[in-house]
């Protein structure tokens, strides 16, 4: 598929996938939802990639929802946003929690809207200081969607769930990272290189392992603790067989750096 609205760089086992209308802040249409799944679809049948960092173009990571998208329904007498989350942010979501490799966020300039969602539906996030996080939906009569209210108090408790989308304050980035809300806030400067360290350094982990992870951590909440344990025992069994459980206990037994290759 030939993109127009986002970026697709893959080297070294790394996708670098941006959001790119600067113009608009990166905001979501119709058209760039589809391009994201496609865009995830390949991710997920390459089995040489290892990890997948995902960030915006120009001065912010993205502005939510295009509130001037035809396609999404804005402008109709009754719009159905209830069909918008549907096809597109919910199938988003799902993607990226279902996606086969771990996931980083690399948030610069502002999140807000679901664009805010977007990146805490990321394994791990990490913001430049001068980056902030904005719930903005109270403030045009909606609710956070794209899995906001699931993500939010599950990250920060709920107190500070509530406050942050019911007042629609910005969250500077330093904050977020004191919160829980984020993995880790750093200098302007140093975000690139950052991520680019982080990137490579999971590329090089036990894949499998960081996947089910992080079903591990997200099913738990629903979980009796008679339950968790039992998927943990299912996923360690899988992992028990894998490659890379393999090559990391002789790594260990040779006093030598693992050599994982994702399997
Ligand atoms: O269908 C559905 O609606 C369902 C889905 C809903 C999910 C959601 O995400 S709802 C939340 C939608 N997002 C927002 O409400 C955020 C709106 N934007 C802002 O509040 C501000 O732009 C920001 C706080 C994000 C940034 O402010 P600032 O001052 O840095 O930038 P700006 O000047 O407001 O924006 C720069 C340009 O981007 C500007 O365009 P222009 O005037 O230069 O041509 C602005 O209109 C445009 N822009 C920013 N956000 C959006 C947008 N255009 C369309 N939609 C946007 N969300």
């Amino acid at each position: 598929m030939d993109y127009q609205h986002i970026l697709f760089e893959a080297a070294g086992g790394i996708v670098r996938l941006t959001l790119n209308r600067p113009d608009k802040l990166n905001s979501f249409t119709g058209a760039m939802h589809g391009e994201l799944r496609d865009a995830l679809d390949t991710v997920q049948a390459d089995k040489s990639i290892r990890m997948l960092v995902l960030g915006g173009a120009g001065r912010a990571f993205c502005a939510g929802q295009d509130l001037a998208d035809p396609d999404m329904a804005v402008g109709a007498t009754r719009p159905d946003i209830g069909n918008v989350v549907e096809q597109h942010y919910k199938p988003l979501i799902l993607r990226l929690q279902n996606l086969r490799v771990p996931t980083v966020a690399k948030v610069h300039g502002v999140a807000a809207g679901a664009g805010a969602s977007l990146a805490l539906a990321c394994d791990l996030v990490i913001a430049g200081k001068s980056a902030s996080f904005l719930q903005a939906f109270s403030k045009i009569g909606l609710i956070p969607d794209t899995g906001g209210t699931w993500f939010l108090p599950q990250r920060v408790g709920m107190a500070r769930a509530m406050g942050l989308t019911l007042l629609a304050d910005k969250l500077p980035a330093e904050k977020a990272a004191e919160w829980g809300l984020i993995w880790q806030a750093v200098d302007d400067a140093a975000l690139d290189a950052t991520v680019d360290a982080l990137a490579a350094q999971l590329a090089g982990m036990p894949t499998k392992a960081l996947v089910r992870t992080r079903q591990a951590m997200h099913a738990a909440p629903n979980h009796t603790l008679e339950q968790q344990l039992s998927m943990e025992g299912g996923f360690m069994r899988e992992l028990g067989w894998s490659a890379d459980f393999a090559e990391g206990v002789a790594a260990f037994m040779e006093k030598r750096a693992p050599r994982f290759t994702g399997q």
